[in-house]
């Protein structure tokens, strides 16, 4: 089997390659909630893929409108040419997104979502004769991808100390986790909103005039699933609002009913001026990002000169196989009420996690939506090493987690049934009751 495959040329993302050719986990199918292995082994996949494949694996329904649209046309120039599905399914998407957020620009994946959006707004202070707000505040923890823009305002150091000094006139606000205050917390935590006001001190010292956006996810999911406290987003909303500064929200995990909503920004409350997207918006199936922008956003863009209105954009920018897929996932999301069905699911996923407290090194767990996560005591001078062999165990068990420092993400399909969510948490219980 995986000897006759060269491991060798693909240079892996995100991966130990070293260690990964040693002993790799290839998998070569999947079906709604499971994959198969290369060596024969069902997995049920507790991580929807990596986030994404929110309406299950390999929904007929999305495989086909696939098909039948790479026979069709495969590709349109993208630029001063167009195809209908790129108006069809920006509408739709427009239509699920709340307020005033009703134009979509396309692109490819999450990380060029958000370099897409900082240069929205960068265009949008310009074009308005206000220049000079340059400057990004991000937050401690943040993942927003990795073009520069991403690295930039995230705020995970290993993704950022290898690469120089990235944008400049980037600030960043403390990131809200505390275990002392908020462990075991179900939903959303009491303490922590105030940490939004770091905002102000931020304000204080570049002046509100320099600063074009403060990104944040709704949701922090890279770096831990990080839920924000009560109060906290709506405290960030007032200060931006206050300071003319634009609200992005990157819900490229939590768009499109992870959190048993449209958006996240609807369970919240709180109106963002962007939200960037990507993942479940073609369930996974088709690389496809996108920034939904506010009309005032839009409005002082085609008021600005005649002509190309912003000099952006990818050869592969609504791509027709992206659209078709993406048209067919928002078909199948709303027949099946798979983001209500998510909601429903939420308070079985939250019970079922909670239930191991007080399991061997589990020392927080913390949920919302469809996702939750279990974080590890690390082990002393090994940060990360407790919770990647839970990882592996666990997939050696039969399911696929994620694994982050000493976390392990929990995020299933939203068609995941309570058997399946009983399964996840007791082999977790099981690879945790036996590790060192
Ligand atoms: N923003 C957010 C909030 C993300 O979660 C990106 C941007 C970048 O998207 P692309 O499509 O460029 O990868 C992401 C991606 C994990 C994990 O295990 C998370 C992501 C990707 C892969 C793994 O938490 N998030």
């Amino acid at each position: 089997m995986t000897t006759a495959l060269d491991l060798d040329s693909h240079w892996m993302p995100f991966t130990a390659n070293r260690q990964f050719k040693a002993a790799p986990r290839l998998l070569v199918e999947a079906e709604g909630m499971y994959y198969k292995t290369m060596d024969g082994r069902r997995i049920l996949d507790g991580f929807a893929g990596l986030w994404c494949c929110n309406a299950g694996h390999c929904r007929k329904p999305i495989s086909d409108a696939i098909a039948r649209q790479a026979a069709t046309m495969d590709y349109a120039p993208a630029f001063q040419m167009g195809h209908p599905l790129s108006f069809q399914l920006a509408s739709r998407i427009a239509k699920l997104a709340p307020g005033n957020l009703d134009h979509v620009f396309f692109c490819n994946s999450g990380s060029e979502a958000v370099d897409t959006a900082l240069k929205i707004a960068l265009g949008f202070h310009r074009v308005q004769g206000r220049g000079e707000r340059v400057r990004f505040i991000g937050r401690e923890r943040g993942y927003h991808g990795v073009g520069f823009g991403g690295i930039s305002v995230g705020g995970i150091p290993a993704n950022r100390k290898m690469f120089g000094n990235m944008l400049v006139g980037v600030d960043h606000l403390p990131h809200t986790h505390n275990l002392e205050k908020n462990a075991f917390s179900r939903g959303q935590p009491a303490w922590g909103a105030h940490l939004a006001d770091d905002l102000e001190r931020l304000v204080a010292l570049h002046d509100a005039s320099t600063i074009a956006a403060v990104i944040v996810e709704p949701m922090a999911g890279s770096t831990g699933v990080l839920i924000p406290p009560k109060g906290y987003l709506q405290r960030l909303r007032e200060i931006t609002s206050k300071h003319g500064i634009l609200l992005i929200f990157d819900e490229v995990i939590t768009a499109f009913g992870r959190m048993g909503a449209n958006f996240a920004a609807d369970v919240y409350g709180v109106q963002p001026d962007m939200i960037t997207f990507a993942k479940g918006v073609t369930s996974g199936t088709v690389p496809m990002g996108g920034v939904l922008v506010s009309s005032d956003i839009y409005q002082a863009f085609m008021s600005g000169p005649a002509g190309i209105e912003i000099f952006h954009g990818y050869t592969y920018s609504a791509h027709p196989l992206a659209c078709a897929a993406g048209i067919a996932a928002l078909d199948l999301y709303a027949a099946e009420g798979l983001f209500e069905r998510a909601a429903r699911m939420a308070p079985r996923l939250e019970d079922a996690l909670h239930s191991l407290k007080g399991t061997r090194h589990v020392i927080d767990i913390r949920n919302h939506g469809l996702v939750g996560a279990v974080e590890l005591a690390p082990r002393p001078g090994a940060g990360g090493a407790r919770a990647f062999e839970a990882y592996l165990k666990c997939y050696e068990k039969g399911v696929l987690v994620r694994q982050t420092a000493d976390i392990i993400a929990i995020a299933p399909a939203l068609v995941v049934e309570d058997a399946q969510i009983d399964q996840i948490v007791s082999t977790l219980r099981e690879v945790l009751t036996a590790l060192d």
